[in-house]
């Protein structure tokens, strides 16, 4: 049987106009359309507080996916950080100028919600592929954060038991040696981002086949 991952990356934000994340979910799912084994479906994804719900509900309604794999940028970082959890709390503004302050992602919602995708072993797996990989702690607690918890929550409200989870990716190349003002900040190759987010995909796909 085929499984049918939903594969989401955010629009850019701040002062770039690219965002890896979508760059990623594109080439993945031109790589896997209509794969035998595994389909990849891609979805953008809005900076925007007010706009994020609705458009997830669209792209998971649309596909009725097997698992989501949910992507974006945390620039700084070195490696590709698939994230533990998401937690309840809103910080900064969007790409409409909405600000937010520690304000809930649902009121009265628990505190957080565990990734359910196979973190370790995808970690390793990138790894194993010459990928920089590490389990990351914090989503912070902006537009990808968001992510990690309303997906989730969505998931369980409809009683969808499927696998979900957030992976946050550098910076790519040209965000850094093409920035004004000058950024000085770790970056990866979009291939090399492909690489990982790849092995990721493979490594929750033989797990949910109970091949791991
Ligand atoms: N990164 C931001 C939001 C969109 C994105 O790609 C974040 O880390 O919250």
């Amino acid at each position: 049987m085929t499984l049918k991952i939903l594969v989401t990356g955010f629009e850019p934000f701040g002062p770039d106009n690219i965002n890896p994340s979508w760059e990623i979910a594109t080439a993945l799912a031109r790589e896997y359309d209509a794969g035998p084994d595994i389909t990849v479906v891609a979805a953008l994804m809005p900076v925007r507080w007010e706009a994020f719900g609705p458009a997830a509900e669209a792209a998971i309604s649309r596909h009725n996916p097997d698992a989501i794999v949910m992507l974006g940028q945390a620039g700084g970082r070195a490696a590709i950080t698939p994230e533990r959890i998401g937690i309840n709390v809103c910080n900064g503004k969007d790409n409409d100028g909405v600000e937010r302050q520690e304000v809930p992602v649902v009121p009265g919602g628990p505190a957080g919600y565990f990734s359910t995708l196979p973190l370790r072993a995808m970690v390793d797996a990138m790894r194993k592929h010459g990928v920089p990989a590490d389990i990351s702690n914090s989503a912070g607690t902006y537009l990808c954060n968001y992510a990690a918890y309303w997906v989730p929550h969505y998931l369980a409200s409809r009683g969808m038991d499927i696998p979900a989870g957030f992976i946050h990716v550098p910076f790519l190349p040209a965000q850094v040696a093409g920035a004004d003002p000058p950024r000085s900040a770790p970056s990866m190759p979009l291939s090399l981002m492909i690489t990982g987010v790849r092995a990721a995909i493979e490594t929750l796909a033989s797990t949910m086949r109970g091949q791991c």
